[in-house]
């Protein structure tokens, strides 16, 4: 059976189908799904566009039944949700019930917000005249997403729209379709009315195109890579529209000579090789004094070699497949050029035979990186990690801030100085102290700086600014 897009309240069928693959084993199909066109990217956009006016002005109690409705059903399915998750993305069993409980978490908390709306009210600076600030939907809203959350980043992006009284049109990544289709099912039968929520899958060249080139989608919030997002960007001003971009990262992880060394290792383990290192908020930059540097490469060395790499919905598997040949590609590239570039490959890198045909890479760490190569700068997107070493804190920091990037930054110490200055000083949206760079709440802001995000922040009640547009109102009484 060909899973459906939903266009103005049906399912309908696209011309064509594509299919999704399991990464743990490329024999196994997750299912079929049918493939939008041009015209039907337009056909949801004015579906949205004519739903807009009764949505926006819905009562809040309408709203806050659907998303909670929503909550409820992904949570009771957390199971099965999660368990489709990792056979189409590919990240283990815990990590995908975790990121559908995530998804879950989000709704609650979106609904939540729809019973607390809330303007200002404040007197003119001109006698007997009062001023009312108020939030209002700022429209039709395309969401793009990757394929690295496929239901986490749908959701945090869905359930504000709708809180704020936004209608949406929906383009989730072609490689996991499934997930995305699960969540649109669920609110549709939890209620919305026709054309609130539209889904278009299929290709970015052709749905995501039509997004961009559309007149009447006021708002785009966009996850993936820099060059799509730049696209994002220069379509956006062409339309006077708002968009918010969340794109790359090269996320340092500072351990200092008086960090606890077990945290220290556990944290960039988790940093860099969790989720396959396929998040924008993994480390793959260890940036290590002097002092430690051995101590830490070689407990790193010896934690590798126990990781558990294998089918994602295997128990025991620790880290999953790459998600296709080309993201494979990108990362055993990336590897060669380190050694080019004269990085040593401490541990891994290898491709790894299981039982089934599927995307297995070992986790790869070099060490003797400078931050001036390739490895250092450029984003790989896979469970590849370097190692550079510095003298003191102070360069330490250095280094971690000489990046295009800003989207997470991390620290193993145990002094409150060395923690607090890092706090204060590192050029990211978001510090981690003794933690993994990755591994974000779900009810507090989310983004990042320089060439990582543009617009504001994701999650949370800050969502809020992106989904509405704010008016001032003066009375003369
Ligand atoms: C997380 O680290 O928990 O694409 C979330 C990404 C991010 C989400 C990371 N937008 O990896």
């Amino acid at each position: 059976m060909v899973q459906k897009n939903l266009i103005d309240g049906e399912w309908i069928a696209g011309g064509e189908a594509f299919r999704n693959i399991n990464p743990s084993d490329t024999n196994d199909v997750v299912g079929e799904y049918a493939r939008a066109s041009a015209d039907d990217a337009r056909l949801a956009i004015a579906a949205a566009k004519a739903a807009f006016p009764a949505w926006s002005r819905s009562g809040i109690l309408e709203r806050h039944a659907i998303l909670r409705k929503t909550a409820d059903e992904i949570l009771a399915r957390k199971d099965e949700l999660g368990r489709l998750l990792s056979r189409e993305e590919g990240k283990t069993l815990a990590e995908g019930i975790g990121e559908t409980v995530r998804a879950g978490q989000i709704f609650d908390f979106f609904a939540g917000e729809c019973l607390r709306l809330a303007g200002e009210v404040l007197p003119s600076a001109r006698p007997n005249i009062g001023v009312e600030i108020t939030r209002e939907p700022v429209g039709v809203v395309g969401i793009i997403t990757p394929w690295n959350f496929p239901i986490a980043i749908p959701a945090w992006k869905i359930a504000p729209a709708l809180c704020y009284g936004n209608t949406v049109v929906f383009k989730p990544a072609e490689l996991v379709p499934g997930s995305s289709w699960a969540i649109v099912d669920i609110l549709h039968r939890a209620g919305l009315p026709k054309g609130v929520l539209n889904l278009v899958m299929g290709k970015g060249s052709v749905v995501g195109q039509a997004m961009l080139d559309s007149p009447d989608i006021h708002a785009i919030t966009f996850t993936g890579s820099t060059g799509t997002g730049k696209r994002v960007a220069l379509a956006s001003v062409e339309h006077n529209r708002k968009y918010q971009l969340e794109m790359g990262g090269k996320n340092p992880f500072v351990v200092l000579d008086d960090a606890d060394l077990s945290v220290a290792v556990e944290a960039a383990v988790n940093s860099a090789f969790f989720s396959t290192g396929q998040r924008c908020t993994a480390s793959s930059r260890f940036i290590v004094t002097e002092g430690i540097h051995d101590r830490f490469v070689a407990a790193m060395g010896e934690r590798m070699k126990g990781l558990v790499i294998d089918d994602a919905l295997k128990a025991g598997t620790q880290i999953g497949p790459v998600v296709d040949q080309s993201q494979l590609n990108q990362d055993t590239d990336y590897i060669a050029i380190g050694r080019q570039e004269g990085a040593k490959l401490a541990f891994g890198g290898e491709l790894l035979k299981r039982d089934t045909p599927g995307f297995y890479l070992q986790p790869a760490l070099f060490t003797e990186a400078t931050n001036a190569m390739r490895i250092s700068r450029e984003e790989i997107f896979g469970p590849v990690a370097s190692v550079i070493r510095v003298k003191d804190y102070d360069e330490a920091l250095s280094v971690a801030n000489d990046t295009p990037f800003g989207l997470s930054s991390g620290i193993a110490t145990t002094s409150l100085k060395h923690a607090t200055h890092f706090k204060r000083n590192a050029e990211a949206g978001m510090v981690m102290v003794n933690l993994p760079t990755a591994g974000v709440d779900f009810h507090v802001p989310f983004g990042g700086r320089k060439g990582s995000s543009h617009g504001s922040r994701e999650q949370g009640r800050y969502a809020a600014e992106f989904y509405t547009t704010v008016k001032t109102a003066y009375t003369s009484a």
